[in-house]
């Protein structure tokens, strides 16, 4: 530990030089900066871009922290980078325009391919079939979203993967990931968003995993209108941290830096040191910027002249960094007035050149649709009898000075109205122009919700289990332990962590000996924080691993939502398929006990993770061909374990590690031919016993395992069911109107299945409240076996009551 002190002190004693080239050229930056922030702001106001949010005030703290950030590197942080990504060279000026201007095209803005706000950045981590790139040959940043602190998170994970790579002698052959461990993770946050829960959680978790973490709070005493008393206990989140500062003996905790906005010398100096000590010694720092200003307001949403008083606006003008850079300037004799003007002028030149390029290569391929559908409507003016419309139509459209597609494409349904009842062959080019557009739009704005690399899920071939004479009976959790040991042992990229997963081996011991067998860093035990644990595993996955994530219980999973649902279900869609994180999620639910371990909100998950694949499979074997299938794929999965599956014999395949299950291919348990009953999860068993039951009446059920809620039945194989059966009831556990009611568009809606029916589709689900405690509760709570009897018995009673009268009530 001495030994430790020592180096850090020599390091911090490292007097940093920098050229007076490199200063100039960093002042000449930070100009540019703001000049894109000034452009960018009245681009917004004069209409050309929706909104706009910019760096401006953040400039000179942002050119040091580039300076300390190498090859492989990742950066987890808001919108108001752009000075820091300008500076690694990870964005241009003319992409940031593409962005403000939302060009939906990957090549124009490469963060989002337009599909996000500005300021929103992201690298490029995939090349475009999908695949990773060398990230140790890149500056790398994770995605941005706009719910703040939401980059907190991951930021845990981006740190806790060197961590992984240096001291896990069997990750040292990824070199596309990781040199060493020596990559630093790098995290901005706004002083306010450090009032919400998931900063201190994250926090709290880099400080104990002791992680390579460079934390910078931006604080400009404001979050939008609200100022820091209002947001921080004691109004300083520098007093608030103190008890996360590391003691100088002591490995633990964080280095923590106080050090102004406007002090470039000061900045550079601390962002070096702290870079160092965090790539040499995994130890985090968090570097409190204050003084910082917001020149022009926090948005283009209100001007902060409505909340700042006109002393804090005087001392703003005062304290701005670039001002402040300039007189030091000048005091240090690097440059003269006179050649900072000129540099000044320069960028101006510089951004309003490449603005109006960005412009131009925005505007140039909606103009060309604009002129061929303006061409179209012209060509069916000179034989329509609707000429004096059309022509109304075409002037609306053209004569706009900026065109959007929306205009188009409503100009041209426009133009089909007046045409609905005259048939000229103009008309057909138009449609036919209109249906191409409409494909090509699509994929302009919803492509990559999902994989389409090689290793997309959907493409991963069954592997069927194998089973032999020999072949033991084990209990589920016995199976489940069976297939992460071999998942483990395959492949060193997978690591499982989780509250309980790694001394106890789990709740359910399903990894039980698994850390004495795989060290502590593959099977290891987290704290309860849902959210990191999540962002843990995003950050992780980010990085190349192939991350297992557990949350004990699906009703925990709640905690972790809205990151799981904001970041990592939106991470390939939001970058236009420019980053992917793999990660599973592992959780388990249903059948237990009680409000909050029986609960089912599966309608919850399937709305809010469109784009991750959500899986309830029936038993432990189906959850071990679920986790190979996630493996082997590259899309990041939730796997909802069955609770009172755990003790169930089950028979162990001989392929336990091989085996796949298809996704989106439900399973017929029972074939029959008077009713279908399509359900998952700990239903399956129910839904068998009622169909046992229905038998002894002369009803013949045919039962289906869903199992794989998204992707939902690919191959359509409940509606062959249905056009079979004619009837059809929609069954699980969440509230009326949820999983049930998405499992009915799919098959009535989607499928077609309304055609098929004699009788109307039915759903059976839980009750609107909560799951009561006790056997009796969860009777009347949730569907049992009599319910789902009298359920099908009175689609047949209505059928034929003949046959079927009513006898229980
Ligand atoms: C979860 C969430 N709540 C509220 C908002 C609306 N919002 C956007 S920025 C912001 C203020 C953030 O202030 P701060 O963290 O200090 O960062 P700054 O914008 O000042 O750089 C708020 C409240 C949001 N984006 N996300």
């Amino acid at each position: 530990m001495l030994d430790l002190q020592k180096q850090l002190q020599q390091k911090s004693s490292k007097q940093v030089f920098i050229s007076k080239s490199e200063i100039l050229r960093d002042y000449s930056l930070a100009v540019q900066s703001r000049e894109v922030s000034l452009i960018g702001r009245r681009e917004v106001l004069s209409g050309k871009a929706k909104f706009g949010i910019f760096g401006d005030g953040k400039e000179i703290a942002q050119i040091a922290m580039a300076k300390a950030f190498r090859k492989g590197d990742f950066r987890a942080g808001y919108y108001r980078d752009q000075t820091f990504m300008f500076a690694i060279g990870a964005a241009t000026i003319q992409q940031f325009f593409a962005q403000l201007y939302a060009h939906a095209d990957v090549s124009a803005d490469p963060n989002s391919a337009g599909r996000q706000m500005t300021s929103h950045f992201a690298t490029r981590s995939l090349n475009p079939d999908g695949s990773w790139k060398d990230l140790t040959e890149m500056l790398n940043s994770s995605p941005d979203l706009s719910p703040t602190g939401s980059q907190m998170p991951r930021l845990v994970g981006l740190g806790y993967a060197s961590r992984l790579y240096r001291e896990l002698e069997e990750l040292h052959q990824f070199t596309q990931f990781s040199r060493n461990g020596d990559e630093v993770a790098f995290g901005t946050i706004g002083n306010a968003s450090c009032a919400e829960g998931v900063f201190w959680e994250a926090v709290n978790a880099i400080g104990l995993l002791k992680v390579p973490v460079v934390l910078s709070i931006w604080d400009d005493e404001y979050g939008i209108s609200v100022p820091n008393e209002y947001q921080i206990t004691k109004g300083n989140i520098s007093d608030l941290l103190k008890g996360f500062r590391r003691e100088p003996d002591c490995d633990q905790g964080f280095d923590i830096y106080e050090v102004k906005g406007w002090d470039y010398s000061a900045l550079v100096e601390t962002y070096t040191k702290a870079a160092e000590v965090a790539r040499q010694h995994h130890i985090p720092s968090i570097i409190h910027v204050s003084e910082m200003t917001q020149p022009l307001g926090h948005s283009t949403s209100g001007s902060h002249e409505r909340y700042k008083s006109l002393e804090r606006l005087a001392w703003e003008e005062d304290f701005d960094c670039i001002r402040k850079m300039r007189e030091w300037v000048i005091e240090q004799r690097i440059a003269t007035p006179g050649e900072l003007d000129q540099i000044e002028r320069n960028a101006k030149k510089l951004v309003e050149n490449t603005r109006t390029k960005a412009w131009k290569a925005f505007t140039l391929p909606i103009y060309k649709e604009r002129q061929e559908v303006a061409a179209l409507v012209e060509e069916m003016e000179a034989v329509s009898v609707h000429r004096a419309k059309l022509a109304a139509i075409r002037k609306r459209l053209t004569e706009k000075q900026t065109p959007s597609r929306r205009e188009i494409m409503a100009a041209i349904r426009a133009a089909l109205l007046a045409l609905r009842d005259e048939d000229i062959p103009a008309k057909q080019k138009l449609i036919a122009w209109k249906k191409e557009q409409r494909q090509i739009n699509d994929e302009r704005y919803g492509s990559h919700l999902y994989s389409r690399s090689a290793e997309s899920a959907l493409k991963i071939a069954e592997v069927k289990p194998r089973f032999s004479a020999g072949s033991p009976t084990l209990r589920g959790f016995e199976i489940l332990n069976a297939a992460f040991d071999t998942m483990l042992a395959r492949d060193p990229r997978v690591i499982i962590f989780g509250e309980d997963v790694g001394k106890l081996g789990g709740v359910n011991q399903s990894l039980a000996g698994l850390q004495a067998k795989h060290g502590e860093l593959r099977v290891s035990d987290t704290g309860i924080r849902e959210a990191t644990i999540i962002g843990q595993a995003i950050g992780m996955a980010l990085r190349g691993l192939r991350p297992i994530a557990e949350i004990q219980y699906l009703d925990y999973l709640l905690y972790a939502l809205q990151i799981i649902s904001d970041d990592l279900a939106t991470i390939h869609w939001r970058t236009g398929g420019g980053q992917k994180a793999p990660v599973i999620v592992r959780t388990r639910g249903h059948r237990l006990e009680g409000i909050w371990h029986a609960g089912s909100p599966m309608a919850a998950v399937i709305h809010l993770l469109r784009g991750m694949h959500i899986l309830v499979p029936r038993d432990m074997t189906q959850a071990a061909g679920f986790y190979n299938t996630l493996l082997k794929g590259d899309e990041p999965g939730l796997v909802v374990e069955v609770l009172n599956g755990y003790r169930l014999r089950e028979k162990l395949p001989d392929n336990i590690g091989d085996f796949t299950v298809p996704l989106g291919v439900p399973e017929i348990l029972r074939e029959g031919s008077d009713v279908t009953i399509v359900t998952y999860g700990a239903l399956c068993h129910v839904a068998l016993e009622a169909a046992r039951l229905l038998g002894e009446v002369g009803i013949d059920v045919e039962v289906i395992d869903v199992q794989s809620l998204m992707p939902f039945d690919v191959h359509g194989k409940i509606l062959e069911s249905l056009k079979k059966t004619s009837r059809i009831l929609f069954l699980d556990e969440d509230v009326p109107g949820g999983g049930t009611a998405y499992m009915m568009q799919e098959v009535i809606e989607k499928q077609g299945g309304f055609y098929w029916l004699d009788s109307e589709p039915r759903t059976l689900s839980a009750k609107p409240h909560r799951p009561s405690y006790g056997t009796d509760g969860n009777y009347f709570s949730k569907p049992n076996v009599e319910d789902v009897f009298e359920t099908v018995y009175e689609l047949m009673n209505e059928a034929d009551p003949g046959n079927y009268p009513v006898f229980y009530r």
